[in-house]
């Protein structure tokens, strides 16, 4: 069984529904084949308060072929530069078009300058956790041994609400 990956995906910027649609598709060109994509939730802002609401959702994917993780991150990157993104010191935590984050790799505990898998702050982070309970919430956090779940259950209270059913397809979501 191929390692499963899971993307955290973000938008406060503009059209959020439509960053996150085009990026889902632009997902299948930077070697993934995305599996199932979690409810959109709109959310608090995290760290800097004072910038519009997010849209976030999970992404559950596996490689297509081999796929380096700082290649993946680089692909990543692409994507967000596509959708207008420009990383400063000044911006980092501001509001942006487009975050592509790899939370989870497998059972992959990853330490490299500018890529942490895990990620660094997931636990924390009900925008990301909410999601991912949705697709898997047995899957465990293999730096913790905690489940999602579990993580999400002692996560700080930041609000967090069911915004649409799916990235794809009408009413129904997809
Ligand atoms: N991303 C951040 C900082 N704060 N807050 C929410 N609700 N959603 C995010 O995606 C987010 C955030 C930095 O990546
Ligand atoms: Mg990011
Ligand atoms: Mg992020």
């Amino acid at each position: 069984m191929a390692e499963l990956i899971y993307l955290g995906m973000g938008s406060n910027v503009g059209d959020r529904m439509d960053w996150l649609r085009r990026a889902l598709v632009q997902l299948g060109a930077a070697g993934l084949r995305v599996l199932r994509v979690s409810s959109v939730y709109e959310t608090e802002p995290v760290g800097r308060r004072e910038q519009p609401w997010f849209l976030n959702c999970v992404v559950e994917a596996v490689a297509e072929e081999p796929l380096d993780p700082q290649e993946l991150l680089r692909r990543l990157h692409a994507i967000e530069h596509e959708a207008g993104r420009r990383r400063t010191k000044e911006n980092e935590q501001g509001p942006r078009t487009l975050d592509l984050d790899i939370v989870l790799w497998g059972e992959r505990q990853i330490s490299l300058a500018g890529l942490q898998v895990p990620h660094a702050r997931f636990r924390q982070r009900r925008f990301v956790l909410a999601p991912l309970a949705e697709l898997n919430p047995e899957l465990r956090d293999p730096a913790t041994g905690k489940s999602i779940s579990a993580l999400l259950q002692r996560a700080p209270r930041e609000r967090v609400r069911r915004f649409k059913e799916g990235l794809v397809g009408g009413a129904g979501g997809g």
